[in-house]
């Protein structure tokens, strides 16, 4: 019997998109910059951990590879199925099991969007602060699996610091629950900060425990205006240094502002050369002086205007903006080869230089924007080109790789928040000793000793060590 009969016998034929299925292209891609695509031999639409852990079963005992996959919205190619077989979608599993006000705990299924996981948060009273730009479609699964980052972790930190517990299937069938509810924990080993960020290479999430934080009771957006994106940069380091500490920090160069220009409900400053973008939130009197404060700052460090947005829908037309920079790049362009370095904090001036340098060196100009208060910036480096041209792509790939290694001498890495997946593997060795990668290799191997799970991500291939 082949795999597709078998998983259609298993699981039932409704929930299995095979080969003549109108909707079997859409697991060949997601959200990153490859021309290429990976047709899988079919999709799984998993609906219980019972399925997720039936499909991981069938998969290792007819040593067929599979690749789980959220919501499709990654950036680097980490659920394509590069080796085809079967991809194991969570996209179905979308109940929102507990809201716990008191607890201070949510348990959800992995493909809940996270922004209407946000919204029944806020709904109950509480607060769930990751927000990944994608967050209208993107899923809370698909969050934990990337360690996903945002805006808001400038303040309120990334995606693993708010998973206390998880279940997970793994290769083979096995599920596994670890974790806690509890805001403390330590009787284990911390499996679930292992699992988070591993890209669906351990195993598959089929339900999580995540901690809330009580709503702040208001929050204001507070944007200045530079005269470019090195001015941008200067401030927001001097921010930094004196203690500044805004609920998010962000930076938008001027390619990334024309981008949104024209769909953005917010008008912004047609002087804007760069923008450093403020969240504040706290009481009303706290705010109300760390908006103060920032706008000080910021004249003080040279912005041309400092504007601020309190009312409820001109922050949310701002943010709605500063969401559609991906997309409006990728739209304006045929290629977006999109990179999220992280830099230390004390370090962004000079990252900054360097990808000026670059786009200069290269020729190939580049758009930044992003975290900028974590370090965490988005080089997008952009084209007009045909992405079908093997020597365009080697172009474009090249002027990446000299980003990566630019903010690796300054003691950054790789990825601040998109993960490493498919397009990133290349690049790893820049940044990690042989001997790194290979600890990373027995652990991988400790959960997936098949390597049939999400094969072909995250780690550059294995050497062969003398031993072998
Ligand atoms: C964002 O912050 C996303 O908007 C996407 O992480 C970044 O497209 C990008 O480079
Ligand atoms: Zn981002």
């Amino acid at each position: 019997m082949s795999i597709l009969q078998r998983l259609e016998r298993e699981l039932g034929a409704d929930r299995i998109v095979g080969p003549g299925h109108e909707r079997l292209e859409d697991y060949s891609r997601d959200e990153s910059p490859l021309p290429e695509t990976y047709v899988p031999e079919c999709a799984a639409l998993v609906e219980t951990t019972e399925q997720a852990a039936a499909v991981l079963r069938i998969c290792l005992e007819d040593k067929v590879p599979v690749t789980p996959r959220g919501a499709g919205s990654g950036m680097v190619g980490g659920a394509l199925p590069v080796r085809g077989g079967v991809v194991l979608s969570t996209e179905k599993m979308t109940a929102i099991k507990e809201i716990d006000p008191n607890d201070l705990v949510a348990v959800v299924e992995p493909g809940v969007v996270t922004g209407r996981f946000q919204e029944a948060v806020e709904a109950a009273g509480v607060f769930y602060p990751p927000d990944p730009a994608s967050l209208e479609y993107c899923s809370i699964g698909g969050n934990a699996a990337t360690n996903a980052g945002g805006p808001r972790a400038f303040k309120y930190g990334v995606t693993r610091d708010y998973v206390l517990g998880l279940e997970v299937a793994l290769m083979g069938g096995e599920v596994l629950r670890c974790g806690r509810r509890t805001a403390k924990g330590v009787t284990s080993y911390d499996l679930v900060a292992g699992f988070v960020g591993t890209e669906g290479t351990f195993g598959v999430i089929t339900e999580m425990c995540v901690k809330l934080v009580p709503k702040p009771p208001a929050a204001a957006t507070v944007l200045g205006v530079f005269a470019d994106v090195a001015g941008a940069g200067v401030a927001i380091e001097a921010l930094l240094k004196h203690g500044v500490r805004p609920t998010v920090l962000e930076i938008a160069d001027k390619a990334s502002i024309e981008a949104i220009r024209a769909k953005s409900r917010y008008r912004f400053p047609a002087n804007a050369g760069a923008i450093v973008l403020c969240e504040v939130d706290g009481d009303a009197d706290a705010m109300e002086r760390a908006m103060e404060r920032i706008g000080m700052s910021f004249d003080e460090l040279g912005a041309l205007d400092v504007l601020a947005a309190t009312e409820p829908a001109e922050r949310r037309n701002v943010w709605e903006a500063r969401r559609l920079i991906s997309s409006s790049l990728k739209e304006a362009y045929r290629i977006k080869v999109n990179e999220d370095i992280c830099v230390p904090r004390g370090r962004i001036v000079q990252m900054l230089a360097r990808v000026d340098q670059i786009a200069a060196d290269t020729g190939i100009p580049i758009a930044v924007f992003g975290h900028a208060g974590d370090g965490n910036l988005h080089t997008n480096l952009l084209s007009q080109e045909d992405p079908a041209d093997p020597a365009v792509q080697k172009r474009m790939w090249a002027g990446a790789k000299q980003i990566f290694a630019a903010a690796v001498e300054l003691g950054g890495t790789l990825s601040g928040e998109h993960g490493i997946g498919l397009t990133k593997r290349p690049y790893v060795e820049l940044e990690q000793s042989p001997q790194l990668i290979e600890w990373q290799h027995r652990w991988k191997a400790l959960w997936d000793p098949s390597g049939l799970l999400n094969p072909g991500k995250r780690l550059p291939e294995r050497q062969k060590r003398c031993t072998e």
